[in-house]
């Protein structure tokens, strides 16, 4: 059987990167062919410092984002990492057997980490294993994504195949990244060459599911760009990254080849292109504002649907979990 796994982190408002990277396409892919199992991970926010009370209201805000984007529980798991405690007992299994070595090797630990390495906290570093028991623990075939993830994907392979290696059985599978779609890697608004992020100190670097029609156009036509004109042919874009990742994004928004985007624009001046780009954000990103407003006016049915979800969750996690602690000589009484 194939099953999905994905999650995201609460760490501040869904943003235009998270959306084109990964969750338009977890909502494309739940269907027939996939179990599909979606998770906001609280205990992956933990690895920086949080307002407790922030971060509950940001769990339950994402959680009614990803539901305003198209999650339908009806047909997927939607719930908190936290409220399925076998992600966290898998990760202590498995970081007993994956070498430091293996973590030292993360470009997100030595970005977030930076200059402070000894001052940063062990979560920070463990993260990727937590990420591989978040996925393991359901024995998970698939996992969207967006490009930044993969390096963590390529653990994740390492950690089930050396599992199955040690207790000599084909226990985990080795999970396929799924990096889908026209924008696999959404670029910062004010730096072409930093990826759109939630951390950013500059909310003009990032579009948030949520702004609001000025805040759009606002946000891109502050977008940084060079002083030439839009190319007219793909390679144009090679050395411009900021013009890149604005095409990029008008194509994926508009869900037209970037060929057929740069056909229309190609020789016009930025500021025409910003101004549609604008108006096709609003029409894309609006009907979700309004949906997430909708669902936030009822909290106590979002709480339901993640706690119908956690139950379902967990009733495929344990047993899976028990399975490990019986291979590793775990006692049972
Ligand atoms: N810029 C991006 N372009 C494409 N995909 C992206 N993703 C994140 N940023 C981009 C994908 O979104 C999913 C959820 O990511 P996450 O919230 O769990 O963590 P992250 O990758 O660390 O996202 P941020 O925004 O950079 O958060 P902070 O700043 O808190 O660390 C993942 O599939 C990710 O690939």
């Amino acid at each position: 059987m194939k099953r999905i796994f994905s999650g995201i982190q609460p760490t501040h408002k869904m943003h235009l990167g998270n959306y084109l990277g990964a969750v338009r396409n977890w909502v494309a892919l739940q269907g027939p062919e996939y179990e599909t199992i979606y998770c906001v991970v609280d205990l992956h926010a933990l690895t920086l410092p949080q307002n407790p009370d922030d971060l509950r209201a940001q769990t339950r805000e994402l959680a009614a984002t990803l539901i305003a984007c198209g999650i339908d529980p009806a047909k997927s798991i939607l719930f908190a990492q936290s409220q399925v405690t076998a992600h966290s007992e898998l990760s202590w299994l498995l970081s007993c057997q994956t070498p430091l070595g293996w973590l030292n090797r993360m470009t997100q630990f030595k970005d977030k980490a930076g200059k402070q390495r000894d001052n940063a906290g062990l979560g920070l570093l463990a993260y990727p294993v937590l990420m591989a028991a978040d996925i393991l623990v359901y024995k998970g075939t698939h996992v969207p994504v967006g490009e930044d993830q993969k390096q963590h994907l390529e653990l994740t392979r390492e950690i089930a195949g050396s599992f199955n290696h040690r207790y000599g059985r084909d226990f985990f599978p080795l999970t396929e990244p799924q990096i889908l779609g026209a924008a696999t890697r959404v670029m910062s608004l004010r730096d072409g060459t930093k990826k759109m992020s939630k951390s950013d100190e500059s909310d003009y670097s990032r579009i948030n599911l949520t702004d609001d029609a000025d805040t759009l156009a606002l946000k891109f036509r502050k977008a940084r760009t060079d002083p030439e004109p839009l190319p007219s042919e793909e390679a144009g874009l090679e050395t411009r990254p900021e013009a890149r990742n604005l095409v990029t994004i008008f194509s994926a928004l508009a869900e037209r080849p970037v060929d057929e985007v740069l056909a229309q624009y190609g020789g016009s001046q930025f500021s025409g292109f910003k101004s549609d780009l604008a108006d096709l954000a609003v029409a894309k990103l609006a009907p979700i504002a309004d949906e997430l407003a909708r669902l936030m006016a009822d909290p106590a049915h979002v709480d339901s649907i993640l706690r119908d979800g956690g139950a379902r969750a967990r009733a495929i996690a344990d047993p899976i979990l028990r399975e490990v602690q019986d291979i590793m000589g775990l006692i049972r009484v």
